[in-house]
Order: C-alpha cells, then sequence, then structure tokens
C-alpha cells in the first residue's frame, strides 16, 4: 500500500492517466496530488473529475487552483437587473486577465463544457483542496504543499502559515527547515528544470521538489514515499 506524490500536472490528463498506470495505482495505495492541477495543459477538467471519484486521492491546493476557482465562482453568475453592471468589478477584470495570460483560459472553457452538477462537482471539490498535508510513511514524515513554507521560522505550526506562505511563496530548496532528519518537506510550484536545468526530482537538504514542467516541455514526475523510487511520463 505505497504513498504516491505528485504536483502541477496542470492540465496534461493524457500524462496523469499514464502515470497512474505506470504506478499501477491501486485502490488501497494513496495518491497526493501537491497543487496546480489546471490552467494551462489541454484538459484540466477531465483529471478533476476523475480525481474526485477515487478515494485514495488525496488533492492539495496550488495557487492555480486557488485562482481558478475564485474566478469561476465570479464568472459563473447568472446576470440579473440587479448585478448586470456590479457583479464584476475594476479587481475582477484585472485578476481574470491574469488569470488567462497565466493559463487559464482552458479551465475556463472546459468548465464551460461540462454539465450543471458537473460544474456544481467541480466547485465543491476545488473548494475541499487541503492548504498542507502531513504524511507519516515509515518513521519519516512528509509536509506536503504546493509552494513552500513562506516566512518560516522553527517553532511556527504550519497551521499558521498563511495561504500565500504556503501557495504562492517559493521554498528554498538547498535550507533545511528542520533539524530533525526524519522531517521531509515535498514540494511543487517551481519547476526543477529552474533548480537544477533538469526535468527530475531534485532532493536537497529533506527537501523534494517534484515539479518537473510537464506542461512546459518537462516530464510529470510521481514519487514513492515507501520507496523513494522516481517515476516519470
Ligand atoms: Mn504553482
Amino acid at each position: 500500500m505505497p504513498t504516491y506524490v505528485m504536483s502541477d500536472i496542470h492540465g496534461e490528463y493524457d500524462k496523469y492517466c499514464r502515470m497512474l498506470e505506470k504506478i499501477a495505482l491501486s485502490a488501497e495505495d494513496t495518491l497526493y496530488v501537491v497543487g496546480d492541477v489546471v490552467d494551462r495543459g489541454p484538459q484540466p477538467m477531465e483529471i478533476l473529475l476523475d480525481m474526485m471519484n477515487r478515494e485514495n486521492v488525496y488533492p492539495i491546493c496550488g495557487n492555480h487552483d486557488f485562482l481558478a476557482l475564485d474566478m469561476l465562482k465570479k464568472l459563473d453568475v447568472e446576470i440579473t437587473e440587479e448585478n448586470a453592471e456590479t457583479h464584476l468589478d475594476v479587481d475582477t477584470m484585472n485578476e481574470f486577465l491574469d488569470w488567462m495570460h497565466d493559463g487559464g483560459r482552458t479551465t475556463m472553457e472546459g468548465y464551460r463544457r461540462l454539465s450543471d452538477e458537473q460544474k456544481r462537482d467541480v466547485l465543491d471539490y476545488l473548494a475541499d483542496f487541503a492548504m498542507y498535508e502531513a504524511a507519516e510513511v515509515g518513521d519519516r514524515v512528509f509536509i506536503l504543499v504546493h509552494a513552500g513554507l513562506g516566512n518560516f521560522r522553527l517553532g511556527k505550526k504550519i497551521s499558521e502559515y498563511t495561504i500565500k506562505e504556503l501557495i504562492m511563496d517559493r521554498s528554498d530548496p538547498d535550507r533545511q527547515y528542520f533539524e530533525d532528519e526524519s522531517i521531509f518537506v515535498v514540494t511543487g510550484h517551481t519547476p526543477t528544470l529552474l533548480i537544477s536545468g533538469k526535468a527530475e526530482i531534485y532532493h536537497s537538504h529533506n527537501n523534494i521538489c517534484i515539479d518537473c514542467g510537464a506542461c512546459m516541455g518537462g516530464r510529470l514526475a510521481c514519487i514513492c514515499l515507501d520507496t523513494m523510487e522516481e517515476f516519470y511520463v
């Protein structure tokens, strides 16, 4: 019953399916998805619809998932006489432009094609994403968080971090966050191409960086926390 982690699937449904086959994920295994399921790649909704039907998949929120939920909720509003001129204010419009600029179009268009029931399910599912998880595997603890522990200080509980500190602020992969050698921090968000120049999981100072750039010419990576075996598609 191994525990697997992947991140930054970014709409690459095809790679996601191939990875599930590659690791032969069974119902007894556990899979954590450490954020940024949506945007950029062509089929973000297909990934979400698949994930939500699996009881052994635990989603953790990324900045893209967070923004997409906010935008979809704001856009999916019936225009009435009362709200016609007020429901999209300037801030929302700017947020929308940023989202489109950062790959939101495939998420918006995929959402539009869903049935009303699927739309509700997708919004509920995104709203349910955890901001972090701590996975105990063997005698090790893995802190799973999309971006990092922004404004880190020893003794600060994970529950004390703000959403921005967890899903936006980049971790420093070469900094050892915890003295305890049995505590690891697993993050996505920063493509390893930008850290080591390679589309390969990066290990350093008890940090494990697993975003290998699936949507930007790299690979989708998955790591087994029991064996540290790495998988790529
Ligand atoms: Mn990210």
